[in-house]
This record gives structure tokens, sequence and C-alpha cells, in this order.
């Protein structure tokens, strides 16, 4: 792994289910091969605009859509079986919405999903069947076909909308719609194509919001499951937030739930793999022969559990070993869940404050029991991997002000 993570000698490939991904977002952020040079403005472009300061201006926004999912729960009250990873989606997906381009999906009342989502949940499962279907046989699959190029009309036209009518009513807000609006490349000085804007808006809704709900849902199948985390994290919640309101000061002041996140994507890194492709002819690991150009998948779960890194209990969901002090020591790349160097995650600062507050403002507010204690983990694997029919309970805790 450490040696694969040299850009000096491997890059990012794009191969299989992602190759299949361009025929919806082309040269967006996520699927741009090595070297496309819309990649490169686009990158350069939206660097500050997913920094710490722009971030932190988004904070209000995912407030707003984490106390609608409390307020959910708790008008449902305990009774209700809460379908963890399907209402982590909703939150996810109408957080990227409203923070990226000021657009309410409103899904958590709804039991049908927008269009959009269904169309892009169709598109992207699609996209991985037709890595497994040989190209002779593309004439059996015309209704496939006709579908898969509907939804991807659908995404397309819905982002162009947006696109459009924020060129007609400019505003101030510091969102990524603005930030590709407005943006120019400081090397070249380049504007982002109309088609480049659909692309990368298209790209964070796929590539940000199930790695994102699939982290919050494995935080609470773990903290199910180990009681003694729990307490140790409600009580740090309880301890530097209170019961008063969730501020983006208190992200940086929660190191128990910091550590319950990276342990989290250690375990189960909801993006499991990474590929990577040989610039000339390699040998890795002082043995292996590597033609230039083969696909090397790194598979993360393989890797976060080496021994030689984390001991003989690597298999063991453990916070403790995540904390900074821990965190700080650990060898290069041997914890690597938001990938590797220039075409690593541009999202991870917005996936982190977002899980950071999820956590903590659920944590403040309820007392979570398993649905069903006997529960064994299955997954539901796409691009992504979620908890398979995870259900929990939540009771609220005494009134709050
Ligand atoms: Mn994200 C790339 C994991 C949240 C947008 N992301 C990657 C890669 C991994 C990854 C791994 C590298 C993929 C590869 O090498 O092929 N991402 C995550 C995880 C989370 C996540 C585990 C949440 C937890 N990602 C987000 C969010 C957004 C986002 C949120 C958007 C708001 N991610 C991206 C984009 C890329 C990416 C865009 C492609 C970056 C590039 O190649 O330039």
């Amino acid at each position: 792994m450490n040696e694969v993570c040299d850009e000096s000698r491997f890059s990012k490939i794009v191969a299989l289910a992602l190759e299949q991904v361009r025929n919806g977002v082309h040269d967006g952020l996520f699927t741009a091969y090595p070297g496309e040079h819309n990649w490169e403005i686009a990158h350069r472009v939206l660097v500050p605009a997913f920094g710490p300061l722009s971030i932190r201006g988004m904070f209000g926004e995912m407030h707003d859509i984490a106390s609608q999912l409390v307020m959910k729960w708790a008008r449902h009250g305990p009774s209700y079986v809460i379908p963890v990873t399907d209402d982590f989606t909703r939150l996810t997906l109408d957080t990227l919405a409203l923070c990226a381009m000021d657009y309410r999906f409103n899904s958590y009342y709804q039991n049908e999903m927008h269009p959009f989502i269904n169309a892009m949940g169709e598109f992207l499962t699609e996209s991985g069947n037709r890595t497994r279907r040989p190209a002779i046989m593309a004439p059996f699959y015309r209704q496939q076909q006709l579908d898969y190029d509907a939804n991807i009309e659908l995404m397309r036209k819905t982002s162009d909308e947006v696109v459009r009518y924020r060129k007609e009513h400019p505003n101030d807000r510091k969102d990524l719609l603005n930030a590709m609006i407005k943006g120019k490349d400081p090397k070249t000085g380049e504007s982002l194509s109309d088609r480049s804007i659909t692309d990368n808006m298209i790209t964070f809704l796929i590539a940000g919001h199930e790695t994102t709900s699939g982290l919050l849902s494995f935080v609470f199948y773990y903290l199910l499951k180990s009681p003694e985390a729990y307490q140790k994290a409600q009580q740090e919640v309880d301890g530097v937030i209170g019961r008063g309101p969730v501020k983006v000061e208190h992200m940086s002041k929660i190191p128990y739930i910091t550590a319950i996140l990276r342990e989290t994507l250690r375990l189960m890194p909801t993006a499991p793999a990474i590929s990577l492709q040989a610039l000339k002819d390699e040998v890795i690991g002082g043995k292996y022969r590597i033609p230039k150009g083969e696909p090397v998948v790194a598979l993360l779960p393989k890797i976060h559990q080496d021994p030689a890194v984390y001991g003989d209990d690597a298999g063991e969901w453990k916070p403790e070993r995540m904390l900074d002090e821990n965190f700080s020591k650990l060898p290069p790349n041997a914890w690597k869940p938001f990938g590797n160097g220039m075409r690593a995650c541009i999202g991870r600062p917005f996936a982190w404050q977002e899980a950071l507050l999820v956590v903590a403002i659920l944590l403040q507010n309820f007392n979570f029991a398993a649905e069903d204690s006997s529960y064994k983990l299955r997954f539901k694997q796409t691009l992504t991997i979620k908890p398979k029919e995870f259900y929990m309970r939540a009771v609220l805790r005494d009134s709050m002000t």
C-alpha cells in the first residue's frame, strides 16, 4: 500500500464501474482520467471551496437538515423502527443539495425519493451491471439502455435547471455552485464550462451522499454494540456541548467522537477500494511484477486490518486507538479511507463536519437502542458499502430547551 500510494510510481485508474459512470458525468472530478484538463481546472477552482473556512460557513445549513432529522425521530416516538441507512441517506443528500446549490430535496417526509435520486440510484446500479455484460449482449438489453439514457437525461436536466436559475438570479451565497460559476482557475484564468459544472454538481451528489450515510450508519451499528464507547461518547457530548445548541466551535472539541469516526472508517471504509495503475513496469513488495498500466486494486478493509500496524486486535472496533496521540503515530498510508494524493477525496472536510455534527446532535437528543439485539451485520454493496436491514429505536432524552 505504501508503495502504490507513491504518486511518482502509480496513479489513479478509471476502470470498470467508474469508467461507466463517465457516461453520465464525463470528466467530472471523480471520474476524470489522470491528466484530463477539465479535472485540473475544476480541482484548482474547487479546492478553496472545500477548504476549512468555506466548510465552516456551511455549518448552519448542515445544522438545519440535522435538526429536521431530530424532529422527525422525536415526532415518530420510540415505537418507530428507524430504517437507519435510509434516513441517513435522506440526511446526507438533503445536506449536500442544500449546501452545494441551495436546493431542497425535502426527503424526510417522502416515502418515494425525489425523481433525481431514483434516477441517480438506477444510473449507478446499471453502471455496475454494464461491466459484467459482454458488449455482444447489448442488443438483448435495449430496455436497460433506454432507461439508462433516460436516467442520465433526468439528472442532467435537473442539474442544468439549477445552474440556469442561479445564473439568471445571481446571489452571494458561499456555496459550491457559486464557486463553480464565478471561480477562475488561478493558473490559467479559465472558468468551468456549463457542461463541467453539471458534471461536477452530479458528481458531488453521487460521491458525497452514500459514503457519509454509510459512515453514520456504521457508527450507530458499532455504538449499539459497544455500550462502554456509547457512554463515553454521550458523556463527551454532555460535557462539551451540554443541552444548548450544537455549534461549529464544538466540532474541534469532541476528540472521542472524532476517534469513533476514524475507527469506523478503518473497519468499514465506506468507499472500500481505490484502483491504481503503474506508470512504468514496476516491482512491488520486492517481488510482485506489475506491468505498466496494469490495474492494482487496493482493498481498504484489508489494508486497514494489517496486524503489523494495528496489532492482534486489528479486527476489533476500539475508538481509543484513534485518539489524536495514537492516530498521529500511524505509519504513512496505513489509514486511507479518503483515497490518496491529488486524487484523494475533495469532500473530506465537508463529510467530517457533517458526521461530527450529526453524531453529536443525535446523542444529545436521544437514547438509542438496537431494534434487534442479535442483528448480524450484512452489507448492501454498490460503489459503496452500507449495513443492510439495520434498524434502531430512539427515545427522547429529558426535555430540551
Ligand atoms: Mn469522497 C474521492 C471517500 C465524502 C466528493 N472520496 C474519494 C475517494 C475516496 C472517497 C476513497 C477516492 C476515490 C478514488 O481514488 O477512486 N468520500 C469518501 C468517504 C466519504 C466521502 C469515505 C465520507 C465519509 N466525497 C465525500 C463528500 C463529497 C465527496 C461529502 C462531496 C461533497 N470524493 C468526492 C470527489 C472525489 C472523491 C469529488 C474525487 C476527487 C478527485 O479525484 O479529484
